[in-house]
Formats: C-alpha cells, sequence, structure tokens
C-alpha cells in the first residue's frame, strides 16, 4: 500500500523539476539582475529595461536599441544543477526596424571542462525587419561532458556586415528540463 500511495508525490516531484526554469530573472521583471555583458567583447550595446512594450504578465522586458558597429551581448551563466538529458530554450522576441540581415538571437553555449563549446541557436529570420511578439523554442540535447551553460541574448548580423540601427526585445527567456514534456 505504501508503494501505491507514493507514486503521485514521486509524480509531482519529477513534474516541477521538469519545469523549473534555469534562467534566473528571465522575465526582467527583476530590471538587468543575472545579467551582464561581457568585459572580452568591445562595442556592445547596453541593454535596457522597456516598461511599455512587454510579454505576457508582469511589467518589463528588456530592450536593445541597435547603433551602427555595435552588436547585443547579454549573458547569464546557469547556476543551477542541470539536469541532465534533453533540455527546452524558448523565448519571446519582438523586433523593429531591423536592417536585411540582422536577426535576434537566443544562444546556448555548452562549455566542457576542456573549454570546447557547443551552440545551441534560437535565431529569427533574417529577412524580416519588423517581427510581433514570437514565442520562439527548441529542443536540444547538451553533450554529456557539459561543465557550465551560457545564456547568450544577442542582436548581430548573419553573413553580410551591414549596419542595424533597429530595436530587439526579449522576454520570458526560459530553459528548462525536456523529461516529461510532451506526456
Ligand atoms: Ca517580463
Amino acid at each position: 500500500m505504501k508503494t501505491i500511495t507514493l507514486l503521485p508525490l514521486l509524480f509531482l516531484v519529477i513534474s516541477t523539476f521538469a519545469g523549473e526554469n534555469l534562467v534566473v530573472n528571465g522575465s526582467f521583471e527583476d530590471g538587468l539582475n543575472a545579467w551582464d555583458s561581457p568585459a572580452w567583447k568591445s562595442n556592445t550595446l547596453t541593454p535596457e529595461i522597456d516598461t511599455t512594450i512587454i510579454q505576457g504578465p508582469g511589467n518589463a522586458s528588456l530592450r536593445v536599441v541597435g547603433k551602427d558597429d555595435s552588436e547585443c551581448c547579454f549573458i547569464q551563466k546557469i547556476n543551477s544543477p542541470l539536469p541532465g538529458g534533453k533540455l527546452v530554450l524558448s523565448g519571446w522576441i519582438r523586433t523593429e526596424g531591423f536592417r536585411r540581415g540582422w536577426s535576434a538571437y537566443i544562444i546556448v553555449e555548452c562549455l566542457n571542462k576542456n573549454g570546447k563549446k557547443r551552440y545551441f541557436s534560437i535565431v529569427t529570420p533574417w529577412a524580416l525587419s519588423d517581427i510581433e511578439w514570437t514565442l520562439f523554442r527548441r529542443e536540444f540535447e547538451p553533450p554529456q561532458d557539459t561543465k557550465e551553460i551560457r545564456i547568450m541574448l544577442r542582436s548581430k548580423p548573419g553573413h553580410s556586415r551591414t549596419h542595424n540601427t533597429g530595436t530587439v526585445w526579449f522576454d520570458n527567456i526560459s530553459l528548462t528540463s525536456g523529461e516529461n514534456v510532451h506526456e
């Protein structure tokens, strides 16, 4: 009998773990907390909080206004223990006035103990200059020897080195375990 009564509890624990967002302040409701521009990259755009154009509940999103010869690179290192197995990366993106060839990205960087990196990216269609709030989502499996994961929010040119003065908004960035997602 004890085994039977424990089963619903066990299922609840697994489900809760599967849904836990590993990204801190992915909603930007806590300002720029937990995110940073890397010191090693020059000419980065300065992201700011927007309290008027937001996605879903809350009162804030992240806005990055483009200017010539600058890119956005806003990073968060994941400090939570990695659950193993597949992960689901998702986030809402809005763009306005992007020039051709520019895209907004949500990138997961997986680093192993030898410093080898693997990247898994979400990218907006390069030919679209204006995109209303859209949920982008992808599932991926980090290499088994992954020691560290970083999330990067970026706006940058693809193949062509064109200038860009468009604006991108990010909101509700999420990285969760992919286990049990479809059950
Ligand atoms: Ca928000």
